[in-house]
């Protein structure tokens, strides 16, 4: 329990929730996980999560692990919302309710995400505790929003250097998605549990409606559930649209677990996911569709008595197809005739995670552990009215890794915990050949083809971090950390200048680098973390030097240049993702006040700086300028209102290496309010909200949103796309 919080307030509110049915939900799952936490370490990470399910570790003044329920509102080191505020908007949002995070958004369900400046697969995503894999080359199925938001159990952010556990080329941090998943009860007559949602919201059209029936006992748990989502062009500044910014994805799951003898857990889930017509109006092309199937089996388990393991085998597998000219215009690249062009990426993935943990090993726990995973990528461009034509974008690009750690995380002196972990990963890239009928594009087929596509990477990543309690009321932490990450198959086997970037959306084609050396991070965290009378203060403040950081630079490359006059005419000029070194800087901090019993005031800023570091002065790309927001939280027994500020300020360090455009500040203000009635036994688990976003109708453009690439008479091409005006939405939500 935090300094702050005193047992009593635990207790009252366990007590009040108790009474409804999914508390007994959430109490059997904290006996369950205080006692799995019970030397896990105060790892300060945030978590973001669903109405009263949501649980969390945070340090804590004995830097002996806590665990809050939290339903609603926020607290130091979690910040909680129910799935239900903001509508149907997508899940990978929520990041940007968490100090340092961010989305860059290209589309209303292709939101990559960013932690402090860094994105794109800088970032580990863990979903379900896989590292899941996009299928399309422009991130349009980003992995931060493979989780439909109505499903999502809870999102946990890595505050700070993300541990070597937390998977491999976690350069930028780290998150965790996690489902909702059917769980075991304690007795041996089954139990049906579940729930059923749904929402609307105005500035979209956008619904959707899902579920989840669960039926367990002590020995079995089955689940099976689903989500659909849809929604039109969303609406800015009146009545002006984003075209095409409409959406349309369903999602199903099934899950089976048992224990096949006490202190043994078996489980296999599958989950497909189907996004139909979708805009990304910030890439050259839209979704047509994106189809993926990712399989597991795990299982959790006591070896001994001091020796626990965990395992996870997984298949990821996706099929898409995309256009620029099925939801907008086909262009006219430099005035020219109109061009036709579809791509159908195509995803073949698999992985294993096998860790061992000793949870008692000289005042601390032990983790060792080998994760591994292989990925195939392949993708060809045609044109729907010239069968002869074909560009060869991606032949069998393999991404091979393999990994292992060590992690040791314990108490070194009184009040002074340590954590200290090393990774070390092998990747094993390749290309296979490639082809296309484009005239021009023969000699840098050649040149490609017969280069040596096979390259090898070893990884080494460190992390040390020591914890100090210094009073009752003050935690200090100091961070050191080594990361690195191997170059993208797009950064490495890009042959042709195209726009197939991982999503970076800034107009610009590019090419790659066979040669790319991997980047290595240098990292120093310091963390202080306040809390007192129900007060919190927790600021942080990092740097962090890249060496070999990967970012596009002019080409001076003769047949590439000669390529990109054709393919985007009258053009800037193609970029080679190249190898330069960048630095890092900034401060995030999170604070709160509990000002009466009802009422309570939180806030969050993120302030980060990039720029590079040897060559030409240069601000990194995307870096979202000084950022936060401030909310104020009314709560009483059965409902909930809370007003939010959000604000940002102007960006103007922006890059030169590909034009970033500039963009000005905004404040807009949201409103949420909740309705939880208590009156009746079967109106408990009802939750009903209604809320606002951007009350005033406030037309103002995030500096991560992407540029426009598709014809609106709205917006011009090549500007930054604003983000939605003012959006009112009900949602619906019943559990048993
Ligand atoms: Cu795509």
């Amino acid at each position: 329990m935090r300094a702050s919080y005193p047992i009593h307030f635990l207790s009252l509110k366990l007590d009040v929730i108790a009474k409804s049915l999914i508390c007994k939900y959430v109490i059997s799952i904290i006996k369950g996980e205080k006692k799995r936490m019970k030397n896990i370490v105060s790892r300060h990470c945030i978590v973001i999560a669903g109405l009263g399910l949501s649980l969390h570790v945070s340090a804590e003044t004995e830097l002996l692990p806590t665990i809050t329920i939290e339903g609603q509102g926020t607290r130091p080191g979690q910040i909680s919302i129910t799935p239900e505020s903001g509508g149907a908007l997508d899940s990978a949002l929520l990041l940007k309710r968490v100090p340092g995070g961010n989305v860059n958004r290209n589309g209303p369900l292709t939101n990559i995400p960013q932690y402090r400046g860094l994105f794109g697969n800088r970032v580990g995503v863990q979903v379900n505790g896989i590292s899941v894999q996009e299928v399309g080359p422009n991130s349009m199925d980003t992995r931060s929003s493979s989780v439909p938001k109505s499903l999502v159990k809870s999102v946990k952010v890595y505050r700070g250097i993300a541990p070597v556990s937390a998977g491999m080329e976690t350069l930028g941090g780290a998150m965790e998605i996690n489902s909702r998943r059917s769980d075991f009860v304690e007795s041996s007559t089954p139990e049906f549990h579940g729930f059923v949602n749904a929402g609307y919201s105005w500035a979209d059209f956008g619904r959707y409606y899902g579920g989840m029936l669960g039926l367990s006992n002590d020995k079995h748990r089955i689940n099976a559930g689903g989500n659909i989502e849809k929604g039109k062009n969303y609406k800015f500044d009146g009545d002006k649209t984003v075209r095409s910014s409409q959406y349309d994805r369903e999602v199903f799951s099934v899950g089976y677990g048992f224990k096949p003898a006490e202190n043994h857990e078996i489980s296999f889930d599958y989950d497909f996911k189907d996004t139909g017509h979708t805009g990304t109006p910030s890439l050259p092309m839209d979704i047509d569709y994106i189809r993926t199937n990712i399989g597991s089996i795990g299982y959790n388990g006591k070896l001994a008595d001091n020796l626990d393991v965990r395992f996870k085998g997984f298949f990821n597998r996706g099929r898409h197809r995309m256009s620029n000219h099925l939801l907008r215009d086909a262009p006219r690249p430099g005035g020219g005739n109109q061009r036709f062009r579809e791509a159908t990426p195509k995803l073949q993935s698999g992985g294993y995670n096998l860790h061992f943990i000793v949870p008692e090993l000289h005042n601390g726990k032990l983790v060792v552990g080998f994760d591994g995973d292989v990925t195939v990528h392949d993708s060809i461009i045609s044109d729907a009215t010239n069968p002869m034509f074909f560009i060869d974008n991606f032949v069998d690009s393999t991404k091979n890794r393999y990994s292992a750690f060590s992690e040791w995380n314990g108490e070194v002196a009184t009040d002074l915990n340590l954590e200290v972990g090393f990774r070390y990963t092998y990747v094993d890239m390749d290309s296979n050949q490639v082809d296309s009928t484009l005239p021009p594009a023969a000699a840098l087929r050649d040149r490609f083809n017969n280069a040596d596509r096979n390259q090898d990477d070893h990884l080494f990543d460190a992390a040390a971090i020591l914890r100090y309690t210094a009073t009752d009321s003050l935690d200090v932490e100091f961070g050191v950390a080594r990361k690195t990450r191997a170059p993208s198959y797009q950064e490495r086997y890009l042959w042709i200048p195209l726009e197939a970037t991982g999503g970076l959306a800034d107009g610009r084609i590019y090419v790659g680098d066979i040669d790319l050396d991997h980047e290595k991070s240098y990292q120093v965290e310091m963390g202080l973390d306040w809390h007192d009378h129900g007060a919190y203060f927790a600021p942080r403040a990092f740097y962090r030097y890249i060496v070999d950081y990967i970012q596009g630079l002019p080409s001076t490359d003769q047949p590439t240049n000669m390529v990109a006059g054709v393919i985007q005419p009258g053009g800037p000029g193609p970029l080679q993702f190249s190898n330069i070194d960048a630095h890092l800087w900034g401060v995030d901090l999170e604070t709160g006040y509990t000002i009466t019993d009802n009422l309570r005031a939180d806030a969050i800023l993120s302030y980060v700086r990039g720029k590079r570091a040897d060559g030409d002065e240069d601000n990194l790309y995307r870096i979202a300028p000084l950022n936060g927001r401030v909310s104020l939280t009314y709560q009483r027994s059965d409902w909930l209102a809370s007003l939010t500020y959000v604000g940002a300020l102007k960006q103007d360090q922006t890059a030169n290496f590909n034009g970033e455009r500039e963009t000005s500040g905004y404040s807009i203000l949201n409103l949420y309010t909740q309705y939880r009635p208590s009156f009746h036994q079967y109106a408990q688990g009802l939750t009903i909200g209604v809320g606002v976003d951007n009350i005033i109708g406030t037309k103002y453009t995030d500096h991560l949103n992407g540029l426009n690439r598709a014809a609106n008479p709205d917006i011009a091409r090549g500007r930054r796309i604003p983000s939605p005006g003012r959006n009112v939405y009900v949602t619906l939500r019943y559990d048993w």
